[in-house]
């Protein structure tokens, strides 16, 4: 069983994950795996702590040579930022003046019902978007298993605020990576950043829409077994478990509601031998099964609830209204929310992926998968009308 974990902090010492269950011999690429962090750290609209942090992967176990042993894989992302937060943050003596007023959309007042809290900070520094850092970390070992079997992903930007990028016929991924809000539309993007300009003057903050799409998954991956084996529900699930996230949709996603049944699936038609289909409004997935096409979600993300402009709240001390606590914070994480949400979408293929194709090593995965997918595709051809 593929599984991983991740704990640590915000201001704390650092971030540690633990991913169990890739094959041994997957040969890592590790200046990739931090030109992934440090794409996550990008964005316009990002706050001051990311001029603070500089992450990178330390290795603590299951690689040995540049190579995955099989054996759990433990890695740790440090905070810098900790060295300015010691007094407050030390394992064993850290404590402070608490934080009392909580940010409406945050987790410090249900976290502080929770866990029976007086101090915020003790549900704000393990809510933090910081610790997405160590998924991506985990995410970007998955990219190069996945990359092994011939799977992609990617990611780009659709929307920031009320600011939606025209339907393209193809992504440019070189343009996403040079742009600041990792979307290829210029216009688009210049559109953006006035609006998260004009977010941040006011005090506000800015949500928006990203697109996730894997290439390369046959058909076969996930089930229809039960509920928790569907593909779509295994993915979905993995991306909405991200800070900030309100909807997930898959392919044409909620905008089939609206369409009668003729028009709202991917008819099937033969060309030159093959089946085609002219459309993917199922977003690669039928029945919580992958269908061989691509794979895409588009996925809704919330104007973070740290406002420089601090919303009306209480003081849970004084009993008292007061405004929400103001902590130095982003105006807008769209840009960074879709370079986590493609790390999701790496880690919640790999367990379906290894399920369904197994292997203890890369060689047995890739020979499996090879075989399987030849398979698939010879189902049907002794059943075809042989030509003289
Ligand atoms: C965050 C608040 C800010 C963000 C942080 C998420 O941190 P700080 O309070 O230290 O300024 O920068 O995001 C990260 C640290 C990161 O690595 O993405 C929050 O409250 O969620």
């Amino acid at each position: 069983m593929f599984r991983y974990l991740t704990a640590g902090e915000s201001h704390g010492p650092a971030l540690v994950g633990i991913l169990d269950g890739l094959p041994a011999n997957l040969e890592l690429d590790f200046d990739a795996l931090d030109a992934a962090l440090r794409a996550r750290q990008g964005g316009y609209g990002r706050g001051g702590r990311m001029k603070i942090e500089s992450d990178a992967v330390e290795f603590l176990a299951g690689v040995r040579g540049g190579k995955t042993l099989g054996s759990p894989i433990a890695v740790v992302v440090r905070n810098r930022d900790y060295e300015n937060n010691r007094e407050l943050m030390d394992p064993r003596t850290g404590g402070g003046k608490p934080l009392t007023n909580p940010r409406p959309g945050h987790a410090d007042y249900a976290g502080a019902m929770k866990y029976r809290q007086r101090d915020l900070r003790n549900v704000l520094e393990r809510a933090s978007a910081r610790e997405t850092a160590m998924r991506v970390a985990l995410g970007a070992i998955c990219a190069q298993f996945l990359a092994a079997l011939g799977i992609r992903t990617s990611a780009h930007v659709s929307g920031i605020g009320s600011v939606i990028a025209p339907d393209l016929e193809a992504i440019d991924m070189e343009a996403v990576a040079a742009s600041e809000v990792r979307c290829p539309h210029p216009e688009t993007e210049r559109a953006m950043i006035a609006a998260i300009d004009a977010a941040k003057a006011a005090g506000d903050t800015l949500g928006g829409t990203f697109t996730l799409r894997a290439t390369g998954v046959p058909a076969g991956v996930g089930a229809n077994r039960q509920p928790d084996t569907r593909l779509d529900g295994v993915l979905a699930g993995a991306v909405m478990g991200m800070q900030t996230v309100k909807a997930v949709e898959v392919g044409a996603g909620r905008e089939v509601a609206a369409k009668p049944g003729s028009q709202a699936h991917d008819v099937f038609s033969m060309q030159d031998g093959a089946v085609v289909r002219g459309s993917n409004r199922a977003g690669g997935i039928e029945g919580g099964i992958s269908n061989g096409q691509d794979i895409v979600l588009r996925v809704s993300v919330k104007p973070i609830p740290t406002l420089m402009k601090a919303l009306p709240s209480v003081n849970l001390h004084a009993g008292t209204d007061a405004p929400a606590s103001i902590v130095r914070s982003d105006v807008c994480v769209v840009p960074a929310a879709s370079i986590v949400g493609e790390a999701m979408l790496r880690l919640a293929l790999t367990g379906p992926i290894l399920e369904k194709f197994g292997g203890d090593s890369i060689d047995e995965t890739r020979d499996n998968f090879e075989r399987a997918v030849a398979a698939a595709a010879a189902l049907f051809e002794t059943l075809k009308p042989s030509v003289p």
